[in-house]
């Protein structure tokens, strides 16, 4: 829990919150797999891309983890809307303390250079320096944690930030439990989130 005295610290996570992983992976699927079925984003479900395309058909799971496996694949994911601006705000707030905290694949060859590479070119070398890459989430310590994976474990039972259901095409459908919450999109207010924290 946030106290007075201390600086508020805040955890956004990458793909999915900060970049969009949804839209290139169908993107991607698209054009290399032309003939194939496909999920669009309004019938995605469930965090995992490769469960949903193994369900549609088994086959599918390995092509879709091609896409995000491939080279280029994470340094060229857009930027979600908002979110570098909300960065950069962030960040200059006083009292606060932001970390990017995001998960490298398995397969990590590619994807832990393009995620430090992504958050240079798209944020700055500031940025470079907060970023906390982690297969366990719940072992960092911190108030917040803004992420779009709709249940977050890891050997920590009790994390100490509270989870912020970031809305993306896969999560939306979700009816959360109080008092859990959520944030629509950086254009959501984010910054009232932030607060009510502080004043714990
Ligand atoms: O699996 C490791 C990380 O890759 C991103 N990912 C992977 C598969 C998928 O279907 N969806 C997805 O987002 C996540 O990265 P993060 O959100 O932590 O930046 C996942 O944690
Ligand atoms: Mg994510």
């Amino acid at each position: 829990m946030g106290s007075a005295a201390g600086p508020l610290r805040v955890l956004v996570d990458m793909d999915g919150v900060l970049a969009d992983f949804e839209g290139a992976v169908l993107r991607g699927f698209l054009s290399r797999f032309p003939g194939e079925p496909r999920v669009e984003l309004a019938e995605r479900r469930g965090f995992s891309v490769w469960e949903q395309y193994r369900c549609l058909r088994r086959d599918l799971a390995d092509k879709v983890a091609s896409i995000y496996e491939s080279p280029g694949f994470f340094l060229g994911l857009d930027p979600i809307p908002g979110a570098i601006e909300a960065m950069q705000e962030m960040i200059l707030m006083q009292d606060t303390e932001v970390f990017i905290c995001t998960s490298p694949l398995r397969k990590y060859e590619h994807c832990i250079l393009e995620k430090y590479k992504w958050v240079e070119k798209h944020l700055g070398p500031e940025f470079v320096e907060r970023i906390i890459l982690t297969r366990d989430k719940t072992i960092v310590s911190a108030d917040l944690l803004f992420d779009d994976k709709d249940t977050i474990r890891g050997v920590e039972l009790n994390p100490s930030w509270e989870h912020i259901l970031f809305t993306c095409c896969h999560n939306k459908h979700i009816q959360l439990k109080p008092p859990r919450r959520r944030l629509l999109s950086w254009a959501d207010d984010w910054r009232a989130i932030m607060e009510s924290k502080r004043r714990k």
